[in-house]
């Protein structure tokens, strides 16, 4: 989708804050982080959000940025969320699918 922020975010096309990439997905710093870690991980091809088509080869590339991004900032021990809004109700801004990734404080239990 060629106006899509995150489609030239996680293609370079945006300079930003590249956590970790791999041939499908990307990991780069939320502009407006709630966490002292808070890394968006997103699928290179463009795709609205979880259930809008997206093959096991790339989810399993997301896994991967997962990963590599609680590695590479240091929370993978201390604990760390992953989540991903769909849909105008549940608070999703933006129509690229992407995984919030949480974590460096004590997160709040709350999820509605
Ligand atoms: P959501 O509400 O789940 O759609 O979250 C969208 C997130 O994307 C929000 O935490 C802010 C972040 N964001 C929005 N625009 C940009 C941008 O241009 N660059 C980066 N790095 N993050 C962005």
């Amino acid at each position: 989708m060629s106006d899509c922020i995150f489609c030239k975010l996680a293609k370079g096309e945006i300079p930003t804050t590249m956590v970790y990439q791999n041939e499908l997905a990307a990991a780069f710093a939320d502009a407006s982080p709630l966490a002292p870690v808070h890394v968006l991980v997103v699928p290179k091809a463009h795709h609205d959000n979880l259930l809008d088509g997206v093959d096991a080869q790339t989810l399993m590339a997301m896994v991967e940025c997962v990963e590599q991004v609680v590695q590479r900032t240091g929370i993978k021990d201390s604990g760390f969320r992953v989540l991903t809004n769909v849909g105008a109700d549940a608070g999703q801004t933006v129509n690229h699918l992407h995984w919030h990734v949480l974590g460096g404080k004590r997160l709040s239990d709350q999820l509605a």
